[in-house]
């Protein structure tokens, strides 16, 4: 039974700012882990620079400070899943190891980006790592994950489903209609809520009765589990278990992240005067609950690496970012006879 303190705290961005006990991770995996989440960070942040200066022509939607949930989730994940995400995916597909020229490729509208250059930040695609897609369309992918809960359940494979949704995407009834097959038919599935308490510029206070939105799984029977989407040990061990289980009872789960994003909604400015609730002082919190550097503080604090190290890490992955930068710009755009090829099914 989790207290309301805790619950309390989960939303309240003055608290959870401290370290963490890495007791349960090895010391190779800590390292890892901080590589990761500072590769998907400062991939964000680039992203964002790039939008800014012009270079990129499309709408960027950037997950800066919510890089600890598909990290957390996608450690215990492998190519035989099936992992579907939203209009801000680019961490998602990252974290399961696709590759970022060709997150860059698409991003810039080339040929030889994720999507054949034909979708842009918000159409990304790889099976190889098991990311099977994301579309602009708030909870368009929902009903998917849940499809491909059928294909598994039918298989009998111990594959599982994932559907990465926002606190907003809750709020389309493709997510209840989903939750509720998912339940009936007992399917593999785990409905991950990135709850970062915003849809757009609106707060989830001015348009929920709660802030919760798990309590839309106790209403279809299905088990959930409310943790810190700031807290990356949290995130792994929480949904070690979950998607342990969910591989061998094939049911589905729900867990509600908390989490806040850095950027606005869209593109590359913070946006604290836009919308609702978002202004310099929580932001400023919620900066103060950065899953890095909660990380890296203790990593320092328990002597498993120092700052020198920790900062020629981050040094040599802005290196290859702007490395592999300059080589997606070199990259060909699509041909303009190729543009209505995959439109129209032809037969052979
Ligand atoms: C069906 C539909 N309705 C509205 C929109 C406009 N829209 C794009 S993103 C977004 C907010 C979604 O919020 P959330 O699901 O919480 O995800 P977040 O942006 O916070 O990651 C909205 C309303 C849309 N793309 N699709
Ligand atoms: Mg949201």
């Amino acid at each position: 039974m989790v207290s309301n303190r805790y619950l309390d705290d989960l939303i309240n961005p003055e608290k959870n700012q401290n370290t963490f006990n890495l007791n349960s991770i090895s010391k190779k995996d800590c390292e890892d882990l901080y590589r990761k989440l500072t590769f998907i960070r400062e991939v964000e942040f680039k992203i964002a620079e790039e939008r800014k200066n012009g270079e990129i022509g499309g709408p960027v939607h950037l997950a800066a400070g919510q890089e600890a949930i598909p990290v957390g989730i996608s450690y215990h994940l492998n190519k035989n899943d099936y992992i579907f995400g939203a209009h801000r995916s680019h961490a998602h597909i990252l974290a399961l190891g696709s590759s970022l020229k060709g997150l860059f490729a698409e991003i810039l509208g080339r040929s030889t980006g994720l999507s054949k250059g034909y979708g842009g930040s918000m159409h990304l695609i790889d099976k190889s790592v098991g990311f099977m897609g994301s579309v602009p369309i708030v909870a368009g992918t929902i009903s998917l994950a849940v499809g491909a809960g059928f294909a598994i359940s039918q298989k009998n494979t111990n594959s599982v489903s994932i559907a990465y949704i926002g606190d907003g995407g809750v709020e389309e009834g493709v997510f209840h209609e989903s939750l509720n097959l998912a339940s009936i038919n007992n399917l593999p599935v785990i409905f991950v809520v990135e709850n970062n308490l915003f849809s757009s510029h609106m707060d989830i206070k001015k348009r929920q009765p709660s802030s919760f939105t798990s309590r839309f799984a106790k209403a279809n029977l299905i088990n959930h589990k409310i943790i810190d989407g700031n807290n990356i040990i949290e995130v792994i061990n929480a949904s070690k278990d979950i998607i342990k289980e969910t591989r061998e009872n094939k049911k589905p789960w729900l867990i509600e992240a908390f989490t806040y994003r850095w950027f606005g909604h869209v593109d590359w400015r913070e946006d604290i005067d836009v919308g609702t609730n978002r202004c310099r002082k929580s932001l400023n919190n919620w900066k103060l609950r950065c899953p890095i550097k909660r990380l890296k503080e203790s990593l320092i604090e328990e002597n498993i690496m120092d700052q020198s190290i920790l900062d020629n890490i981050r040094t040599e992955i802005i290196d290859e970012i702007n490395n592999t930068w300059e080589i997606a710009l070199q990259e060909p755009f699509p041909e303009k006879n190729d543009l209505l090829k995959n439109i129209y099914f032809e037969k052979k």
